[in-house]
């Protein structure tokens, strides 16, 4: 039972809820729970039903119902195992002790901390609530692993090494090829950066992710969320799939070996669940090894089941791939030159670590730890911690830009999900040594819900996207900045406008660079079943050159140029 005292606190926190959540909506915080609670990967019929004499009566069908809504809506901020990430943790402890009323009210209203609120909100029925109320008081169902029995069987070569092209097979310029996530469909398009021509539409994995291409420029490598890796050649007179694996049930990250000696060779994928990453051969993605990433968290040394891997980057100063641990908040140097008997250095940052990329040196990796409002900075020469840098509320590079500061020198920028800031951190500490790993200027953008940012060795112009802002005059265009007048404040182009579609959200996400670096490319992303487009803007002028649409180019999100991403150019 609870008590009365317990009762007036989570009455009158409820009340602060809804006047907080209004202004979060504001602010953006809310929009950044809606980002980071995207369905699970995970198939919820997986995981078997746990409902114990312990926890409140439960049906079997009412189990179900919970565990769907959990892993469709819960799961992504609050952990599988609900032991806690960007959400708090539900563990059987704390709902057990907090009990039924608290459980169903925070569901209800939601917090100021920036958990929705399901129930005025509408998305969850009074019913829906009082089954997650019990749900949450029984222990969490676990997925199931995914070993190397479980990736072998998933693993297919539909095109064996011998068979494939000695030589490129086609016309296409393969350097200026753009990779675009097609999200809701489950595929890619790959896109002819000269031409502006599909040159195929490739099925991929579930809410597919993210492309990363292996050194030569030849293999493209594709993770969905389903954990599917697709393996891509572009060397084929249509480039298609030539290899496929499973690597998890649930997944965000693939990378290449970049280093000396070991381009295209291996391949690595991180998981969300089960938390760990795998190490597979370039040209065909069977598996090599797979290690698990669960372990004692940086700063209070528990330990925690589910520590989801994060952004890899490929080093360019050891045969290393750089793996993020995102509950863990440690950075991982894996080390490829003996996969079997292979060593780590583990290197402690902060939670929970997210996404990132190199200054343009590529020596040091600049990567977001976006609760503790952090950057970390790993040299990846000297394989340490340089500097934690603090910025503002939850900073989202993607990879980041980069660009000579005026008065500053190099810098490497980041905007965030929770302000408008654009945080610039020194990078030189040859040249720039005062300025090295400090904030040397905040910049302010169109507002918060900026995903990406993007500029290009090349270019004066600093791109920032500001797709998930409730303001639709913002996440329907791009701000953009003069690198030499930053000062001036940033131009605003209404990209969305341009592309001419008819109803829909219509968000502007994530501006990629073709190899010349004289063009612009953002995605208008529309619903499922809504029209999208592409929009290319020339760099120098800023002028609209050409929209694509097709129909098969459905909620478009991701571009990556091979020539930019072989080079880590950002
Ligand atoms: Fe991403 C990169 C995780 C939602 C588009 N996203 C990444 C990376 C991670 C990640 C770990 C870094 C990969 C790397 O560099 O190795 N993304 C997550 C999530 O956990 C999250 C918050 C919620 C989810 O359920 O997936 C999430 N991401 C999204 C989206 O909703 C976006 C905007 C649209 C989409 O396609 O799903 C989105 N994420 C992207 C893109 C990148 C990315 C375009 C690569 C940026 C780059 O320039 O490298």
């Amino acid at each position: 039972m609870l008590s009365r005292k317990l009762i007036g606190t989570v009455l009158a926190m409820s009340a602060l809820s809804i006047a907080t959540n209004i202004a979060y909506a504001k602010s953006g915080s809310s929009t950044e729970t809606a980002y980071e609670g995207a369905p699970s990967g995970v198939d919820p019929g997986v995981a078997k039903n746990l409902i114990t004499s312990d926890g409140p009566k439960m049906t079997v069908a009412e189990f179900d119902k919970g565990k769907k809504i959990f892993f469709e809506r819960c799961a992504g901020c609050h952990g599988v195992l609900r032991k806690g990430a960007t959400g708090k943790p539900l563990t059987t402890d704390i709902t057990r002790e907090r009990g039924e009323t608290y459980l169903k009210t925070f569901i209800t209203y939601g917090s100021p901390a920036g958990m929705p609120n399901w129930g005025t909100s509408g998305q969850l029925t009074d019913k829906e609530i009082d089954i997650m109320s019990r749900y949450l008081r029984h222990e969490p169902p676990v997925p199931p692993e995914w070993g190397m029995k479980e990736m072998k069987a998933s693993w297919k070569v539909l095109v064996p090494v011998k068979d494939r092209p000695k030589k490129k097979m086609n016309k296409y310029n393969i350097d200026n090829i753009f990779s675009v996530t097609l999200r809701d469909a489950g595929k890619i398009a790959l896109i002819d950066g000269d031409t502006k021509k599909i040159i195929n539409i490739i099925d991929t994995g579930y809410a597919v992710h993210i492309s990363r291409m292996s050194t030569s420029g030849r293999y493209l490598y594709v993770i969905g969320r389903d954990a599917k890796i697709n393996l891509v050649d572009l060397w084929m007179k249509k480039p298609d799939n030539v290899a496929t694996i499973k690597v998890g049930l649930e997944a965000r990250s693939v990378e290449t070996s970049k280093y000396k000696g070991y381009e295209d060779k291996l391949a690595i994928a991180g998981s969300y669940w089960p938390p760990q990453y795998t190490i597979m051969d370039g040209f065909t993605l069977e598996p090599k090894k797979i290690v698990s990433t669960r372990g004692m968290t940086v700063d209070t040394n528990e330990y925690h089941p589910e520590p989801r891997v994060a952004a890899i980057v490929a080093s360019h100063e050891h045969p290393e791939f750089i793996v993020n641990v995102k509950e863990t908040g440690k950075v991982l140097l894996v080390n490829y030159e003996d996969v079997n008997n292979l060593s780590v250095t583990t290197i402690p940052a902060a939670r929970y670590l997210h996404d990132g990329g190199w200054d343009s040196t590529h020596r040091y990796f600049l990567t977001a730890a976006n609760k503790s409002n952090k950057i970390a900075v790993i040299d990846s020469k000297e394989r340490k911690l340089t500097a934690l840098v603090d910025v503002t509320k939850i900073p989202h590079p993607g990879r980041g830009a980069n660009f000579i500061h005026p008065k500053y020198g190099p810098v490497w920028a980041t905007s965030a999900l929770g302000n408008d800031n654009i945080t610039l951190i020194g990078t030189d500490p040859e040249k720039h040594r005062k300025n090295a790993w400090k904030v040397v200027e905040t910049l302010h953008g169109m507002g918060g819900g900026s995903l990406f940012i993007k500029t290009n060795p090349k270019s004066k112009n600093l791109w920032v996207d500001a797709p998930l802002n409730p303001d639709t005059k913002f996440s329907q265009s791009i701000a953009v900045f003069d690198i030499d007048h930053l000062d001036k404040g940033f131009k605003i182009l209404p990209i969305a406008e341009w592309a001419d579609l008819g109803k829909g959200v219509k968000r502007v996400v994530q501006p990629e660079y073709n190899k010349a670096g004289d063009e612009v490319w953002f995605s208008v992303w529309n619903g499922k079943t809504e029209e999208s487009a592409l929009v290319v803007v020339d760099d120098k002028t800023r002028q609209l050159k050409k929209v694509i649409k097709d129909k098969r180019l459905i909620t478009p999100t991701g571009k990556f140029n091979v020539h930019n991403t072989v080079y880590d150019i950002y």
